[in-house]
């Protein structure tokens, strides 16, 4: 239910099964999370590129998947998020490279979610993005209301969470939503040449800057200040800060190992 590859310092993930949009099922979620464990496993990996096969990202949970919503009892929802979408929002998050994500198509419910815990989100201009949650009486989950007001500002997630409403990727990048939205024939090529130029990255330098990123919401400006002293101590220990500097100073292009 997924392709998985790895090449070139890039691992690819894309998530196949677009007869449903992609939507998550027990399958595919196991599926991530063994691809996540060999990507943290693999030291070659420099970049992760998420994208979804067919026209759409993904739809959010699969709805008739008999895993999740067993017959007439009431199924534990709570579990199903325990045991799969938090552990993979988290593991995401964690990630000690930049994950991109290129959504190709309509984001849905946790789909939605998924793409606002990547790091660096490009959407094609068809594609749209829906907390299609409180339309059947769910709440927004896999992080959306952490990550969604933190993006847009709370008016517009509170409106978007208890609307529905569409917002297609033009808006989307116009709110700050993502990074980008770009014509839907470039959206691969443009993730793709972002991710291979990521991997020629500092590796262990962008992973701190996740870091970084990763506390801020929770910090205060001075415990931030002391997160950047003790992230710029590790930096600064690293071959590829040395790199930099000195093809800085030779005027020549930096060859990094992400090291
Ligand atoms: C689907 C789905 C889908 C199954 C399209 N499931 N088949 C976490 C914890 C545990 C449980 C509960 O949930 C969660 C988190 C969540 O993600 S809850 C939110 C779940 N997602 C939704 O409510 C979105 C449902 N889908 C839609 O509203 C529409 O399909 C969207 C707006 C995404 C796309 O609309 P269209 O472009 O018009 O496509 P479509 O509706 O015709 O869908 C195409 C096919 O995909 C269709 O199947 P069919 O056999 O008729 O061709 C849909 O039934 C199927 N599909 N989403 N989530």
């Amino acid at each position: 239910t997924i392709q998985f590859e790895i090449a070139d310092g890039v691992a690819t993930l894309t998530l196949n099964r677009p007869d449903k949009l992609n939507s998550f099922t027990v399958q595919m979620h196991s599926e991530l999370a063994d691809a996540i464990r060999k990507i943290n496993a693999d030291d070659s990996v420099r970049a992760v590129l998420l994208t979804g096969a067919g026209r759409g990202f993904c739809a959010g949970q699969d709805l008739g998947d008999r895993a999740v919503n067993s017959g007439d009892q009431a199924p534990n929802l709570g579990d199903s998020l325990e045991k799969r979408y938090n552990p993979l929002v988290r593991s995401l998050r964690a990630l000690p490279m930049p994950v991109i994500c290129a959504v190709n198509g309509v984001a849905a419910g946790a789909g939605a979610n998924l793409a606002f815990a990547c790091d660096i989100v490009l959407a094609a201009r068809s594609a749209s993005f829906i907390q299609a949650f409180c339309k059947i009486g769910l709440v927004p989950d896999s992080g959306g209301t952490w990550t969604l007001p933190r993006l847009v500002g709370s008016a517009r997630a509170a409106a978007l969470m208890l609307l529905g409403d569409k917002v297609s990727a033009e808006q989307a990048a116009d709110w700050g939503m993502i990074w980008k939205c770009v014509d839907d024939d470039a959206l691969l090529t443009e993730a793709k040449a972002m991710a291979a130029h990521l991997a020629t990255q500092p590796t262990k330098g962008l992973s701190l800057i996740k870091r970084a990123l990763n506390a801020t919401w929770t910090n205060t400006m001075d415990e931030q200040l002391d997160l950047e002293r003790d992230l710029q101590t590790i930096a600064g220990t690293t071959g590829d800060y040395q790199e930099g500097v000195k093809a800085f100073l030779d005027k020549r292009k930096p060859a990094f190992t992400g090291k």
